[in-house]
């Protein structure tokens, strides 16, 4: 696992069964469960944007390497660590998150040479709009918003959930995201925002599907290179 190089802390936000555990699993481990098992409080994983990802030019070392973001393992932790980082251990992330750094990282970190780890905060979905004052989102930088494309019902809780991240950490960055593409294929990304009522929020709507892992990698990506357009 990579422990060096700037990090980011990164909340998953969504109702129940949405599907957050089942896209950070993807991402990370490249793998996925039908069965369902609801998270409890928070787990936490880690995964490295390379600086091609990050559409920065790689440096000489990163190019060698290849490929534009690599897993750098599993990051669920048996408590946050300082700094708002994953630590490998346990199963069970407890209630001490910190703060990510707030400043640009030094040059010698800098996401132009080593990439962008994100920190992801995989939350459970029985929080609502409680989450924003617990103190698991203390120092996040983004969010990525995720609803279940397959279940309506849950469409309006991607507006209410970004505006929610919007309004207690301004000028941070989120993604939408619909999951679960794989149940509903004929959907075209064009028409998600209007379909999930959030046209009037300005931004797009990604697709994803957790099961067979398209667009997953894309709607990471996308949220790292906001955080670093940002300067964040
Ligand atoms: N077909 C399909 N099923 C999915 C997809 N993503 C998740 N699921 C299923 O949906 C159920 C819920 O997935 P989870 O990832 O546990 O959902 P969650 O949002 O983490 O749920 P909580 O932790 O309770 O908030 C599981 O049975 C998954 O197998 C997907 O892209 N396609
Ligand atoms: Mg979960």
């Amino acid at each position: 696992m990579s422990t060096t190089g700037p990090s980011r802390k990164v909340m998953l936000l969504g109702e129940i069964a949405v599907g957050k555990t089942s896209l950070v699993r993807r991402l990370v481990h490249n793998t996925f469960e039908h069965n369902y098992k609801a998270t409890v409080g928070v787990d936490i994983y880690e995964y490295r944007v390379a600086p091609e990802g990050l559409g920065l030019a790689p440096s000489r070392q990163m190019s060698e390497t290849g490929g534009a973001s690599e897993c750098s393992g599993v990051s669920e932790t048996s408590g946050a660590s300082q700094g708002g980082e994953a630590s490998e251990g346990g199963e069970r992330a407890e209630a001490r998150a910190a703060p990510v750094p707030r400043s640009a990282p030094a040059p010698s970190e800098s996401p132009a040479s080593g990439g962008l780890r994100l920190i992801i905060w995989d939350t459970d979905g029985d929080f609502g709009e409680a989450i924003f004052s617990h103190v698991y989102c203390r120092g996040a930088a983004a969010a990525l918003v995720i609803a279940d494309l397959s279940r309506p019902e849950t469409w309006p809780s991607l507006g209410t959930l970004a505006k929610g991240f919007a309004s207690h950490f301004p000028g941070r960055p989120y993604e939408l995201v619909m999951n679960k593409h794989d149940l509903a294929p004929q959907v075209a990304e064009e028409d998600l925002a209007e379909q999930g009522g959030v046209s009037g929020l300005g931004q797009s709507v990604l697709l994803t599907s957790a099961k067979t892992g398209d667009g997953v990698e894309r709607a990471f990506v996308a949220l790292a290179r906001k955080i670093v357009r940002r300067g964040l």
